[in-house]
């Protein structure tokens, strides 16, 4: 299915819920704002479905104020759901148990099972916002400053600042395009990543403090336990963004955080190389890209979460 059909088939409804991943990042989070806005303009009725509220580095974001937690359905009338970076159903920020009406998947992600009624997956794009760019041009809406700047944020994101060999040409001429129209676009990354609290900067130095090297020096391990996030005074809120650390020791190919939560050990990988971290992840039911992958495991301790990805990664380092 091409971008233009997709686009026809949004422009045919009125009331569109927009929704994305369960824990939005910049990517998600940029990609609804965006779209929501240019569907505003279109005259559509648009509004975001979410169950999640946003994080404090993304809340500088224009329109970030409309989610309240409060819409976790299809309200009354909605024509299409748009499913935005999100790769599997049971991840969808919303609840669409009881919704009877069509839902428009876009998405990036290699590991995208194609929930949809329709489907639009380019894995070619660095991150969601770049083919919402492509879709408003489709869509012949203008890019103004305030869609610009969500864009930019989901750029930024996806690609780390764009070092990761995902930023292409085509994500690099979009961005010079977004940068263009004029917002603060280093104030972006400082609302990004100048902005922890000194409990999570404390936190992070004590995950590194404990961080071991296994399978010969190549696997950087971190573990974020409840114990630790306590005794930092520290909110248990996403620290995953301390995965980039592994990567930056010399010989490190795989980069891997595991954290205790409610529900199981979430776990974060990154690879530098070669190793397809996206491989591994779908193991244990995970997904994502090969270089940039999560999963979630059940019913284990995080030593043994460890071991058995361990494991695992030890085949593909041979
Ligand atoms: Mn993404």
């Amino acid at each position: 299915m091409e971008l233009r059909d997709i686009c026809k088939i949004i422009l045919d409804f009125n009331k569109i819920g927009i929704t994305y991943h369960v824990s939005p990042d910049g990517d998600a989070l940029g990609s609804v704002l965006a779209l929501l806005q240019a569907l505003r303009k279109y005259g559509k009725e648009a509004y975001v479905i979410s169950k999640d509220l946003v994080a404090d580095n993304l809340s500088f974001l224009p329109y970030t104020e409309e989610i309240t937690g409060e819409i976790t359905s299809p309200t009354e009338d909605t024509g299409v759901v748009i499913v935005l970076d999100c790769g599997n159903e049971e991840r969808i920020s919303a609840d669409l148990e009881n919704y009877k009406g069509k839902v428009i998947n876009i998405d990036h992600h290699l590991s995208n099972d194609n929930y949809g009624d329709f489907n639009y997956i380019d894995t070619e794009a660095a991150a969601t916002a770049e083919i919402i760019y492509l879709l408003l041009q489709e869509m012949a809406v203008k890019v103004d400053d305030s869609i610009g700047k969500c864009l930019y944020t989901s750029l930024v994101t996806d690609t780390g600042s764009f070092r990761h060999s995902n930023a292409t040409k085509r994500t690099h001429i979009i961005t010079s395009k977004l940068v263009d129209l004029g917002f603060d676009h280093s104030a972006v990354h400082s609302n990004l990543f100048d902005n922890k609290s000194y409990a999570k900067v404390k936190l992070l130095g004590a995950v590194i403090n404990d961080m071991e090297l296994n399978l010969n020096d190549k696997v950087a391990v971190m573990m974020v336990t409840d114990e630790l996030i306590k005794k930092c005074n520290a909110e248990n809120d996403d620290s995953s963004d301390i995965v980039s650390t592994g990567l930056q020791i010399k010989g490190v190919e795989v980069s891997m955080v595991l954290k205790e939560s409610e529900k199981g050990i979430k776990v974060s990988l990154r690879a530098k190389n070669d190793v397809d971290v996206r491989k591994i992840a779908e193991i244990f039911g995970g997904g994502g890209h090969t270089k940039a992958s999560g999963i979630l495991i059940k019913n284990l301790s995080i030593l043994e979460a460890r071991d058995k990805i361990l494991f695992e990664l030890e085949k593909e380092l041979i």
